[in-house]
């Protein structure tokens, strides 16, 4: 009797532990909050007079006391990428569909090498085919002006209708003045407007190697939250 029953609590005591680990787990990894465009009034598009939707994102360099950057899921990985850049606040994004959706970036970081293909230094996607740079439109940027880019894409197996952004985001110049944080004090200012078609689910990333490692496509740029995420389009 006694040996049954330590089995049977032998097998019970196993069983909890492996559910605990799993909510842990599913617990730690979950998503950043939602950051959902906000409507406000309409816009007239080249598809007629839509509902017109905003959102900013910021991108810094590097966490500090000021930006704490996003949550990470221990302590190594909290080291590892302690000096690397992310989207701020969120890596969640979500937009009205069949809008017109505005997102202004503000860029904080300073030099950071090369984009690899210069595909990803144009603007593609955007309602106009520009961008506004400091108040100046641009359909591209130097391959050498570049420090990331928001980039988004359908998932490969996807049927979801078509979808292609691709906004390139400025360096601050080594001129730029820094505060101690290391962000630019006057941050890099672009604004794109673009046009959603009905409900989809995609990601973004950044195509610019602003990570560590591997051909710099480590750190934060295999990071779910800092330089890459989901991007939402709903009803
Ligand atoms: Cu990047």
């Amino acid at each position: 009797m006694k040996r049954v029953l330590v089995t049977v609590l032998t097998v019970l005591v196993g069983a909890g532990i492996v559910v605990g680990v799993g909510l842990f787990s599913w617990w730690n990894e979950r998503e950043p909050a939602t950051l959902a465009a906000q409507v406000a009034g309409t816009m007239q598009t080249p598809q007629g007079e839509l509902p017109h939707a905003t959102l900013e994102l910021a991108v810094y360099p590097s966490p500090s006391e000021k930006v704490p950057g996003p949550r990470t899921t221990s302590a190594l990985q909290e080291n590892l990428l302690s000096e690397q850049p992310f989207f701020w606040p969120s890596s969640s994004i979500e937009v009205p569909a069949n809008s017109a959706v505005t997102i202004t970036f503000l860029q904080y970081g300073g030099p950071m090498g090369q984009i690899y293909n210069d595909f990803f230094a144009e603007v593609h996607g955007t309602m106009d085919g520009t961008m506004d740079w400091n108040g100046k439109s641009v359909d591209k940027i130097k391959a050498t002006e570049a420090t990331h880019t928001f980039t988004v894409h359908q998932y490969p197996e996807a049927n979801e209708p078509e979808f292609f952004l691709n906004v390139p985001l400025p360096i601050n110049d080594s001129k730029a003045k820094m505060d101690k944080d290391g962000y630019a004090e006057k941050p890099q200012r672009v604004e794109v407007t673009f046009i959603t078609g009905d409900p989809g689910k995609y990601v973004w990333n950044c195509q610019f190697p602003c990570g560590d490692m591997y051909q710099e496509f480590g750190g934060a740029m295999q990071t779910r939250g800092w330089m890459g995420g989901t991007f939402e389009v709903v009803a």
